[in-house]
């Protein structure tokens, strides 16, 4: 593999700018003439995993094959970003250990479950909070916090630019840029 390639995983609650950052920080990447891939909901959720919903066991192994495709691309050389709520710490960590030290960059998309319920793009918050969806994340389903992650963003915090930046220069520094 001439091509340095890596997995950017972006973890974070539903509303906090996984999908948004994601697009974003892979225009920045074209610009460079970096190959890459975005992984999400709407690209796995409905094909690879329609058969996954949202108990623990289906998000660990929507999680796992999310980790196992990721290194397929990133074997092909394509810069993979994935947009997925990834709320246990566990299954992202086993993500990590399926690939090569420096290959599994966790960027935590950190953002206050009150922004974030705020937002509410798909008025998901508001179902769960009156019972509506159940074992919504935040609500009444866990989210654990990244330990070490690479990056750091806050999105209540900084501007979408910002975060962009941030998550660019680290790319940058590690010559994926
Ligand atoms: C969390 C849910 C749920 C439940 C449906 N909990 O804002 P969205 O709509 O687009 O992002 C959420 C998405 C989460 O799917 P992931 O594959 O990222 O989740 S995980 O990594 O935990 O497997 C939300 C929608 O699906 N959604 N029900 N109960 N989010």
């Amino acid at each position: 593999n001439e091509h340095k390639s890596a997995v950017v995983w972006f973890t974070g609650l539903s509303g906090s700018g996984k999908s948004t950052l994601s697009v974003e920080v892979e225009k920045k990447l074209h610009q460079h003439g970096v190959r890459t891939y975005i992984l999400d909901g709407d690209n796995v959720r409905h094909g690879l995993n329609k058969n996954l919903g949202f108990s623990k066991e289906d998000r660990t192994e929507n999680i796992r094959r999310i980790g196992e495709v990721s290194k397929l691309m990133v074997d092909a050389g394509v810069v993979t970003l994935t947009a997925f709520i990834s709320p246990y710490l566990a299954d992202r960590e086993a993500v990590r250990a399926l690939l090569d030290a420096g290959e599994f960059i966790e960027v935590y998309v950190k953002c206050s479950l009150e922004e974030a319920e705020k937002r509410d793009p798909k008025g998901l918050y508001k179902k769960a909070r009156s019972g509506e969806i159940k074992g919504f994340t935040g609500i009444d389903a866990p989210y654990e916090e990244p330990v070490a992650p690479e990056i750091t963003v806050e999105t209540d915090r900084q501007t979408l630019d910002e975060s962009v930046e941030q998550v660019v220069e680290y790319l940058r520094n590690k010559g994926l840029a």
